[in-house]
């Protein structure tokens, strides 16, 4: 097994399914660009996380703030207010890692608590306190890249090389968290697709995926209904709105397990699971690996 496809330690709970593991979205949003507002009310949460886990899912991922460009901001309280309920019940009621998809230190202490075993911090665990937060909490970190902040990321993204730019940028991050005492079991490297990243940022991090696993972490890849697929698969006409980007999705995806991708951020987890069996056997060359 390469490094980055050893198994993945959450806080007591381990990731070690050899297959491309799958991250089921959940937004207690209500402004997410694709499917903010359905899930504001935490039965409504929950029962939707349940049934991702029943559909295969092998960790959650709540968010309570979306990242997408122009959105809202969300207080400290509101943002607390909208994911701990949630992963508290989720905490107990699967077995499953639970992680918070945050930006702000006092929330992933407050998910932390509350019993969650990862921290995903889109902004790549910049700030100290969020480091420090993680580390003591004993939690995996999922770090990702982004050019800029949400509000400004989109304007101009510009790199020299988008991959080499990236791959330096999550190999200095990880050093970071690993100098603040989390062990390589616990860090997750995302190239941040569709985070200050044109169309063409986005292929090519997808391409030549192989040089961001190359620095030994596990990769996860969250393509999942992006705005660069819509573009993709317009065909002349309008492009497709976000709820209708699952072909585009699964092909995404598919090729990110196929360049070595350990996982994925998904909002359709059925349609994952069954097109990411059939890619991990054909990437083993046998059957049994993705099942
Ligand atoms: N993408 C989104 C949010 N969090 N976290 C990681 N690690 N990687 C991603 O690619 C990623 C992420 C954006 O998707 P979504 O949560 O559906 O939208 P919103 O931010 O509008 O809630």
């Amino acid at each position: 097994m390469t490094p980055s496809h050893a198994p993945i330690h959450c806080r007591g709970r381990r990731l070690t399914r050899p297959g491309t593991l799958i991250m089921g979205v959940v937004n207690v949003t209500p402004d997410s660009f694709s499917d903010g507002g359905r899930l504001t009310d935490v039965d409504a949460a929950v029962a939707h996380a349940l049934r991702l886990v029943d559909e295969g899912a092998d960790l959650l991922d709540v968010g309570g703030e979306s990242t997408r460009p122009g959105a809202a901001a969300v207080s400290v309280d509101e943002e607390v207010n909208r994911v701990v309920p949630v992963i508290r019940r989720l905490v107990s009621e699967t077995r499953v890692p639970v992680s918070v998809d945050t930006m702000k230190p006092e929330v992933a202490e407050a998910a932390l608590d509350a019993g969650a075993h990862l921290v995903n911090d889109v902004t790549g665990f910049r700030d100290a306190r969020m480091i420090r937060v993680t580390a003591e909490g004993g939690a995996a970190a999922v770090c990702m890249h982004m050019q800029g902040t949400p509000r400004t990321m989109q304007e101009k993204p510009t790199y020299a090389d988008v991959v080499k730019d990236v791959a330096q940028y999550l190999r200095g991050r990880a050093s970071a968290l690993e100098s603040a005492g989390l062990p390589q079991e616990c860090i997750v490297l995302d190239p941040g697709i569709g985070f200050g990243k044109t169309l063409d940022h986005n292929l090519e991090l997808l391409n030549r995926l192989p040089e961001i696993c190359e620095l030994g972490y596990p990769v996860l890849v969250g393509a999942s209904r992006k705005s660069f697929l819509g573009t993709l698969t317009a065909f002349g006409g309008d492009s497709p709105p976000a709820t209708d980007r699952l072909e585009g999705t699964l092909a995404a995806h598919v090729a990110a397990a196929l360049a070595g991708a350990r996982m994925v951020r998904v909002h359709d987890v059925a349609a994952h699971r069954r097109a990411l069996a059939v890619a991990d056997a054909v990437r083993a060359g046998r059957r049994e690996v993705g099942a």
